[in-house]
C-alpha cells in the first residue's frame, strides 16, 4: 500500500509525467513515483489507465477509497485546487484562462516534437523543424521580461514548457536545429527553466541516456545528423 496520499504513475522520459512532478515539486508536496515501462504496459495499469497513457494521479480520498486521475493538465489543475504551497495559476480569470491556452500550446508543440525524434525521413524531419520555429516564434511574441513566463513567478506555462526544453538539451547537443537562433526571450526562458530545482528534480540523473537509447531504439534522422 502507498505510504504516500499522491502517487504519480510515470515514464522515466515521458514530458506529461514531468508536468505534474514540477507542479508538485513547486508546491513541496511529497509524493510516490511509480515508473512503467510503457512498451511492456502491466495489467494493473492497464486497468486503470483509460487511455493506456502515463501520467496518473493516484488519489486517497477522505474514505480511504482510490481516485485514479488521467490526463496531465487535469492533474495540475486538481493539484493547484487542492495543494497547499505556491500558486502556479494567476488569479485573474482571464489571465489565467490565457495561461491555460499556452499550456495546451505546449502540447501542441509536444506533438511536433514527437514527429522531429522519431522520424528516419530527412523531409518529415524539416517540416517538424520548420513547425517548431514557427510555434517557439509565437511564443517569443508572448513573451515578457521574463525569467519566467509570467515574469517573475513560476506557473503552471513554465512546468509545461520545461520539459519541452529538456528535450533540446540532447537534440541540440546532437545537431544544432538553429530553431532558437532568433528568439531571445525564449532561449533566456530556456535557460532560467533549465536552472529551476523543480525543473531538474523532475527526471532521474540519467535522463540523457534514456533520451538517447530512445533515438536509437526508433533509429531517428536526427542521430543521422549527428553522426
Ligand atoms: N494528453 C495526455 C498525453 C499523455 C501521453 O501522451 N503520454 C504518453 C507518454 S509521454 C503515453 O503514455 N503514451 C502511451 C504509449 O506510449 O503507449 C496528457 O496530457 O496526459
Amino acid at each position: 500500500m502507498s505510504q504516500q496520499p499522491l502517487t504519480l504513475v510515470s515514464h522515466l522520459l515521458c514530458p506529461y509525467v514531468q508536468r505534474a512532478a514540477i507542479a508538485l515539486n513547486e508546491k513541496g508536496v511529497p509524493f510516490e513515483r511509480v515508473v512503467i515501462d510503457l512498451a511492456n504496459k502491466p495489467q494493473w495499469f492497464l486497468d486503470i489507465s483509460p487511455l493506456g497513457k502515463v501520467p496518473l494521479l493516484k488519489v486517497r480520498r477522505p474514505d480511504g477509497s482510490e481516485a485514479v486521475l488521467f490526463e496531465s493538465n487535469v492533474i495540475c489543475e486538481y493539484l493547484e485546487e487542492t495543494q497547499p504551497g505556491a500558486r502556479l495559476h494567476p488569479e485573474d480569470p482571464l489571465t489565467r484562462a490565457e495561461h491555460r491556452a499556452w499550456m495546451e500550446f505546449g502540447s501542441a508543440i509536444l506533438g511536433d516534437l514527437w514527429g522531429y525524434e522519431t522520424t528516419q525521413d530527412a523531409a518529415i524531419f524539416e517540416q517538424k523543424r520548420l513547425a517548431l520555429v514557427a510555434k517557439f516564434e509565437r511564443v517569443e511574441a508572448a513573451l515578457g521580461a521574463g525569467p519566467y513566463f509570467a515574469g517573475a513567478s513560476f506557473s503552471l506555462v513554465d512546468a509545461v514548457f520545461a520539459p519541452v526544453f529538456r528535450y533540446f538539451e540532447v537534440f541540440d547537443a546532437l545537431h544544432d536545429s538553429h530553431i532558437f537562433d532568433a528568439l531571445p526571450k525564449v532561449n533566456a526562458w530556456r535557460q532560467a527553466l533549465a536552472a529551476r530545482p523543480s525543473v531538474r528534480n523532475a527526471v532521474v540523473p540519467e535522463y540523457p541516456q534514456h533520451l538517447m537509447d530512445f533515438l536509437k531504439h526508433h533509429q531517428a534522422h536526427l542521430l543521422t545528423l549527428a553522426a
